[in-house]
């Protein structure tokens, strides 16, 4: 069953309580929840004053997600989902030295992941060495000694892997870049390739620019706005303002997605309420209810209604684009009947969606994981910008591209540098700035670090912030991998399963977080990020440090590179006055030309955006690239459904703040499955019920008991679970074409009815 030294999540041991799906996402609720999370975790005072700090021009970036913010902010700038970000960080320092007495690594190990988080930052730096049963304190300076000198020790520079979590602010990420290009690898995975690698490869590919083409103020501007994929009143509370106002000016929003997700139903900002303006906004004209994995279908269907009544612009085309000939051929195999039975959408709900694609002047595409994780992952957003081009829709005002980013700096890691297969363009100008030669051999990305530690490939495994083990797939043969590894670092915040599944020796590096002042050289230090838009700006922390044994992350990074490549770059004085760190950064990256000067401006700056500023392709044709892909095979065997992997209201990726999915009314017990109920009487189910599933991928099975049934409002043959719980089913070789994403929104599986839970014990 659920071994804990496997690395899987614990069952919860409370009971499930079911309450109406709701119909209005945030208002009262929303605000009441953000302060009582706030004042449990920090105190009234403290709660207050802090909401109040949060993204404003002289506050810290919310490091709750990657949603920019508007130019006039208003103190409400929070919402419900960043205060508990904010609140969760801001917790007392009780994970100390003698938290790790009490509690040894097997006993940790049997706790869920929410009473992980739950017990406070962490303020010491540990170790737990090869054999011993607890972690136990290390001075910071042997902890830097053991590191560099397990580096300095290993057989090849390629077996060091070096990971990096959305959080981590520009200036460490790109130090940390240096530091591991410096050392001669390019192993630098990311949490973003499980996130929005299949973006970056489709946009890539067709627009020349891995990013979106849309700032915030071309929502107003928009007449029709697509929510494909997406959860936005919970993974992006903020964006639903953004679409109540576009709503307000006359755009019209269509939601994509197997659930109904209540944020697109009906909305209601917390400021108005205090207004005393009790309505609420209907948000999404129309929903298209979309069977898991059935948006290319969809989306093709949608383009063949458009090209076989001639609504496309000929002159945007003509000018700007390739492949439209190819598109057209390609699109005389299309089959009506594929295409709704794939996609679960009726052929005349498809045309009317076409219609309102078709007279819209102005369209925006907006979506997150719904479209990643998925096999097609790349080819199913070629799809959504095959539809935009067909309309001209790309750099115009109102219209464009919009990935919906995840981790607030998630982006500009990457534009920074954090990405195991650089560019040459963009390592020629790193080396120009740097003055080294760097590694030109590609490294490994998340999937491919796994497999090298399974093979015993991996001597070092360095962790810039996240949960590697728990936000990766397939926890069993993840964690046996990290096992294999001889020493593992996490540099980290707050307790997670990482920490407790490890390789022979392991470090925990405490750090300041977001929110914290940063003092260094007796001056306070500020950092920069990069939004979902491509907006770079300032965040400087406000709080008091939870702990005065907290390290910065780039001085963590400058101390490791002082130890190890003292000659490459003067580590400490860059680590001393971060501007030093933004001057480098002027020098080796294109657009960061002046940074210093440009990041003190009060809204920051905007990086350039080819497509966006002058339609503009920097593709080898100079073109925008029509994309032809065949549909993918949706069918899967009698007795097999399809489980898409998701995020709770509560929680943060594996941060777990509580057991409540407000919206979707399941609180108590997380390791529950959402299933049709027409699938559920088939089988003999009712709600409450426990079954056993199996995972299906080539042949291999996986297997996770005791999950709690669920009737809920989606399609027939698909299935919906919490992750990080549902991870041990993710097959870590079932991934997206192109971008290698482990396919977390599609995994196939059959079920097994179970005892009744007590019948176990
Ligand atoms: N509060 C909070 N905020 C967060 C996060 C968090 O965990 N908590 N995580 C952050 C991160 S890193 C990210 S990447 C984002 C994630 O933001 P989302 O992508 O919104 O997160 P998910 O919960 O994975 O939800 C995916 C949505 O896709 C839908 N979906 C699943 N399969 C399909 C499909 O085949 N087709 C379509 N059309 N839809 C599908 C699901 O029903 C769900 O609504 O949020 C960021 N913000
Ligand atoms: N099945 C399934 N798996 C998924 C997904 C899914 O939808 N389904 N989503 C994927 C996605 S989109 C993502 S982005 C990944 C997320 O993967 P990760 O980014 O690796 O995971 P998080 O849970 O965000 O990491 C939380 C930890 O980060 C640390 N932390 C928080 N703030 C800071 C900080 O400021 N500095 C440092 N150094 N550490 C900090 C804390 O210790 C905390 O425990 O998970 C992926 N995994
Ligand atoms: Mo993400």
């Amino acid at each position: 069953m659920q071994e804990p030294s496997e690395g899987v999540t614990p069952a919860d041991k409370n009971s499930l309580r079911l309450t109406k799906v709701k119909k209005t996402a945030a208002g009262i609720p929303a605000a009441i929840s953000s302060l009582n999370h706030g004042i449990r975790k920090m105190g009234v005072s403290k709660t207050i004053k802090t909401l109040l700090m949060v993204n404003q021009k002289e506050g810290f970036d919310c490091p709750g997600c990657a949603w920019p913010d508007p130019n006039h902010r208003t103190s409400f700038e929070f919402c419900e989902n960043g205060a508990k970000a904010v609140a969760d960080e801001a917790m007392k320092d009780k994970v100390n030295p003698t938290f790790f007495k009490r509690y040894d690594v097997q006993s940790l190990l049997k706790k869920s992941d929410h009473w992980l988080n739950k017990q406070g930052r962490i303020s010491h730096p540990m170790v737990l060495k090869a054999g011993s049963s607890n972690y136990e304190p290390i001075s910071w300076n042997d902890a830097l000694d053991l590191i560099s000198e397990s580096i300095k020790s290993m057989k090849e520079p390629s077996n060091g892997v070096y990971y990096t979590s959305g959080r981590t602010s520009n200036e460490a990420a790109f130090l940390y870049q240096a530091l591991v290009r410096s050392l001669g690898t390019n192993n630098l995975p990311d949490c973003s390739n499980m996130c929005h690698e299949s973006s970056g490869k489709a946009l890539g590919s067709t627009i020349g620019i891995g990013k979106g083409t849309v700032h915030l103020e071309d929502f107003n501007k928009s007449d029709l706005i697509l929510v494909v994929g997406q959860n936005p009143g919970t993974n992006h509370p903020r964006m639903l303002t953004a679409l109540r106002d576009a709503k307000r000016n006359g755009s019209k929003i269509v939601n994509i997605n197997p659930l109904p997700e209540t944020g697109l139903s009906r909305f209601k900002h917390p400021q108005e309420y205090m207004e005393l303006d009790l309505t609420s906004t209907q948000l999404a004209d129309m929903h298209l209810q979309v069977k898991i994995g059935g948006d290319a279908a969809l989306f093709q269907g949608v383009i063949k209604h458009l090209l076989d009544t001639n609504m496309f612009d000929s002159n945007f085309i003509d000018t700007y684009t390739i492949q439209f000939d190819e598109l057209k051929s390609h699109m005389d195999s299309f089959s009506w009947e594929q295409a709704t039975q794939d996609s679960g959408i009726s052929k005349e709900s498809i045309i009317s969606f076409a219609e309102m694609c078709a007279n819209s002047t102005a369209t925006i595409a907006c979506w997150a994981m719904g479209l990643t994780q998925h096999r097609n992952g790349v080819a199913v957003i070629q799809e959504v910008v095959n539809l935009l081009l067909l309309g001209g829709h790309i750099g115009r005002p109102g219209a464009g591209v919009c990935p919906v980013r995840g981790h607030s700096n998630v982006q500009g890691d990457r534009t920074v540098g954090i990405w195991e297969a650089p560019s040459d363009n963009f390592l020629e100008s790193m080396e120009k700035g740097l003055g080294f030669e760097l590694p030109k051999e590609h490294g490994y990305d998340v999937v491919e670090s796994i497999r090298a530690m399974e093979q015993g490939e991996v001597e070092v495994f360095v962790c810039m912030g996240g949960n590697f083990l728990s936000a990766t797939p397939d926890t069993r043969r993840t964690a046996k991998a990290m096992k294999n590894i001889d020493l593992t670092v996490q540099i980290s915040t707050k307790l997670n399963r990482s920490h407790l599944i490890t390789g022979k020796n392991a470090l925990i590096l405490p750090v300041l977080g977001r929110t914290e002042i940063d003092i260094q050289n007796s001056k306070k230090q500020f950092v920069t990020v990069e939004n979902s838009m491509g907006v770079v700006h300032r965040s400087e922390g406000k709080l008091k440090p939870t702990s005065s044994t907290l390290m910065s992350e780039p001085s963590i990074v400058a101390e490791l590179g002082h130890r190890l490549v003292p000659h490459n770059l003067p580590w400490l004085n860059l680590s001393s006055n971060y501007d030093g760190i933004r001057d480098l950064m002027s020098r080796s990256l294109n657009g960061f030309e002046n940074y210093n000067q440009r990041v003190r401006q009060d809204n920051g700056f905007l990086l350039p955006n080819p497509p966006r500023d002058e339609l503009k392709f920097k593709t080898p044709s100079g073109k925008a690239v029509f994309s032809m892909n065949p549909l993918p095979d949706v069918s899967v065997k009698e007795n097999e459904y399809v489980l898409m992997t998701m995020r709770s209201h509560d929680q943060y990726n594996t941060t777990i703040y509580g057991l409540h999915d407000r919206y979707r009314g399941i609180h108590g017990n997380r390791r529950v499955v959402l299933m049709n109920a027409l699938d559920m009487v088939e089988n003999g189910l009712k709600t409450r019920d426990t079954v056993h599933l199996s995972s299906h991928f080539n042949g291999s099975v996986r297997n996770s008991a005791n999950w709690i049934v669920i009737a809920y409002d989606i399609p027939k043959g698909n299935m919906a679970a919490y992750f990080p719980e549902a991870n041990e089913l993710v097959p870590l070789d079932s991934v997206a074409e192109l971008s290698n994403t482990p396919t977390s929104k599609w995994v196939v599986v059959s079920l097994s009815k179970g005892k009744d839970l007590s019948e176990e014990e």
